[in-house]
């Protein structure tokens, strides 16, 4: 029913010709119906990308972007600047960009809010620290970053974006989550969405794990009922493995 979503997330990877190298390499594998697959690239190298990318089902997508459309903001990109591209999704809220930029939650509802205004699919992230999980705070946090980044949406609106559950202590560890924990999580996202609007726009949000995610353990998350995907980062910068986590998906 919810198409799976493979989203690969570069971070501060690949200048320009890399991307495009890369996409040479992965292009007619990553071509694939029946799954969502999204390349989140540095700025630099989305214009050349969508050039690659024409003719070809992959998404393509930005890390950031500011809320206004324009204004005294400098370094920042707004969402009609990806529109124009044409982006057509953009991480908000990662928590690279939460703990090293000082990204509050309420920035995370502006720039949701904003995306899907310009027509942009968000994928936010949510997810805990290693000492909120200690502290067994992880139910607490998430819905509270949930519930910030939904606030005052339509169902609609709910419906088009896509939730990323990124345990912190996971992300680039090569500690992931097991299965069943993250399964666990994302089902109580799912229910936090259904607590703050209904069941049904619930079981239409698309709600992926992220955090360490490799061909290795990728069929893993995705025989769990409630995860619909994964954001990716490390193993989507190398073509050959991030074409085998769409296939998984496939
Ligand atoms: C989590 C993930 C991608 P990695 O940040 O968003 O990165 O797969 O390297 O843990």
């Amino acid at each position: 029913m919810r198409t799976p979503v493979i989203a690969g997330n570069w971070k501060m990877h690949k200048n320009v010709n890399e991307a495009i190298d890369f996409f040479s390499a992965f292009r007619d594998r990553g071509n694939r119906e029946g799954v969502e697959t999204v390349i989140c690239a540095p700025f630099p190298a989305l214009p050349a990308l969508t050039e690659e990318a024409k003719g070809s089902r992959i998404g393509l997508g930005a890390q950031n972007m500011h809320w206004e459309e324009e204004g005294a903001f400098t370094g920042e990109v707004s969402p009609t600047m990806l529109k124009a591209l044409p982006i057509d999704y953009v991480i908000i809220g990662h928590s690279e960009r939460r703990i090293h930029f000082a990204e509050s939650d309420e920035m995370v509802r502006l720039k949701t809010r904003s995306a899907l205004d310009h027509g942009l699919t968000p994928i936010v992230c949510v997810g805990e620290t290693l000492e909120e999980r200690e502290a067994e705070q992880t139910r607490e946090v998430v819905r509270r970053q949930v519930v910030a980044a939904i606030r005052g949406l339509s169902s609609d609106g709910v419906t088009r974006l896509i939730l990323a559950y990124e345990p912190v202590w996971a992300i680039g560890s090569g500690k992931s989550a097991t299965a069943e924990d993250a399964d666990e999580v994302i089902r109580f996202v799912r229910k936090t969405v259904a607590d703050q609007y209904d069941q049904q726009v619930a079981n239409e949000v698309r709600i992926l794990y992220g955090g360490s995610v490799k061909p290795a353990n990728i069929d893993s998350f995705l025989a769990m009922g409630e995860i619909d995907g994964a954001l990716v980062g490390g193993a989507s910068l190398d073509p050959e493995s991030f074409a085998r986590l769409v296939e998984a998906a496939h």
